[in-house]
């Protein structure tokens, strides 16, 4: 009956020796050991003397105030206002792979829209039989699905292309968010509005269009469309927040977030893309040879290592020491994650904490036992299509250093002997 593993106990036991003894050498360095008997073990604390809050305090809770610290944040040199803006998902100090609504990165280009759902209106026309426009009502009879997919920006690490240049995870790597979504397949109400999905598909292409005033357009070709494509209402099994699109977006898996268009109002059926701005201008990439790459919609696999990281460096010294970060691929599943602390020099592999998932967030642990010695931190990705995440000079080969999207690299932070993390960048 006991879910108990052998030797489960004992390693256990074995593992809390470890941390008093690790304790107690900390403390004979210090002058803390002298001190009295630690009142949280041995005195009644007031926690504990009264009552609680009541069940009626909290209808809808929000994070204790002393994680205050975990909010998304934006960087002010970046745009010139916070309108047509972005901030970054405080990924330092997450932990799992499911990104809270309330702290995963926004993107807009003309702000967020206030947007009833008894206002909500999607319209499929164009080269479909029968065009139609759904309410949310509608949208909630269709039978739908529940999928767990990564949204990154197109820019994130795009700032890193020239140099090291933001202190912190949470900016360099901070445009993704990763949730649980429920939704309807597009490619179900493309066949209630009558398209022909077994029927010759060859170069159509739906146009995107959201409610917001920037409409944020993009063309999505139809194999897309109708492979993985979700119009979802629901994230992490609530309401989507305004921010993301309420109460409707399209999730595109795997693809830019820039084609993931909230608000979405309008799905045209075309006989070709329509080279709107987001995707000739915007999001484009410009190679080595000044020749610019006309699509890029897949996001290569990628990873970063979360902490120790600048905002979270290592405050507990030499021992045991947890090295923790996130992989993805936009082209499948995660298989295999390496660390270095060498700079690239040497490798090993990394637990991942759940075998990869398709187009979804991967966590990773090094368990590792820390000299206390500096260390060149690194991950590198590896995905089910046999892709392994570039070095920033093999990308650069390619691309140059006049580039902005699309940027996978490998990821280095020096930590120094005092725990303390940079954002640095080695050849
Ligand atoms: N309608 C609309 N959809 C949009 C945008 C927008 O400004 N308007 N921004 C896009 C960009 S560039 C990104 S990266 C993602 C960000 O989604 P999020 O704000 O939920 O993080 O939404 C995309 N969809
Ligand atoms: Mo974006």
């Amino acid at each position: 009956m006991s879910g108990k593993k052998p030797g489960n106990g004992s390693s256990r036991r074995a593992f809390l020796r470890g941390a008093t003894a690790a304790g107690a050498g900390a403390l004979a360095a210090g002058t803390a050991r002298a001190q009295a008997p630690d009142p949280l073990i041995t005195k009644v604390q007031p926690w504990a003397q009264g009552f609680g809050d009541g069940v009626d305090e909290t209808p809808y809770g929000l994070p204790i105030e002393y994680e205050s610290d975990v909010v998304r944040r934006n960087v002010e040199w970046l745009t010139a206002d916070t309108i047509s803006s972005i901030n970054f998902t405080p990924i330092h100090a997450l932990d799992g792979t499911i990104t809270p609504q309330g702290c995963a990165f926004e993107r807009h280009h003309s702000g967020a829209i206030d947007l009833r759902k008894e206002d909500y209106r999607l319209m499929i026309n164009g080269m479909v039989d029968t065009p139609l426009v759904f309410s949310y009502a509608d949208l909630e009879r269709f039978p739908r699905e529940n999928q767990v997919y990564f949204c990154e920006c197109a820019a994130n690490t795009g700032m890193e292309w020239a140099g090291a240049q933001l202190n912190g995870v949470q900016f360099t790597h901070g445009m993704i968010h990763n949730m649980e979504y429920s939704g309807v397949p597009l490619r179900t109400l493309l066949q209630e509005a009558g398209l022909d999905t077994a029927g010759d598909l060859t170069n159509k292409w739906v146009f995107v269009e959201g409610a917001d005033a920037s409409s944020n357009g993009r063309s999505i070709p139809m194999e897309k469309a109708l492979d993985d494509v979700l119009v979802a209402f629901k994230a992490n099994g609530e309401a989507l927040r305004k921010e993301h699109g309420y109460p409707v977006r399209l999730v595109v898996p795997g693809w830019e977030g820039n084609m993931w268009v909230k608000w979405v109002r309008r799905i045209e059926v075309m006989d070709g893309p329509v080279e709107s701005r987001e995707e000739t201008s915007k999001y484009t990439d410009t190679l080595e040879n000044g020749i610019s790459r006309k699509w890029t919609w897949a996001m290569d696999a990628k990873s970063v290592v979360t902490s120790p990281s600048p905002q979270a460096p290592i405050t507990h010294g030499k021992g045991p020491l947890v090295i923790t970060g996130l992989a993805w691929s936009g082209r499948g599943a995660i298989t295999r994650v390496d660390v270095s602390r060498d700079g690239g020099m040497s490798w090993q592999a990394a637990r991942l904490a759940k075998p990869g998932e398709q187009k979804a967030l991967t966590r990773f642990y090094l368990d590792t036992d820390w000299d206390g010695s500096e260390m060149l931190l690194q991950s590198r990705a590896m995905d089910d299509t046999g892709y392994v995440q570039p070095t920033k000079s093999q990308l650069r080969e390619v691309r140059g250093l006049n580039s902005i999207y699309h940027n996978n690299c490998i990821q280095t932070w020096l930590v120094r002997s005092d725990g303390e993390a940079e954002n640095v960048e080695v050849s």
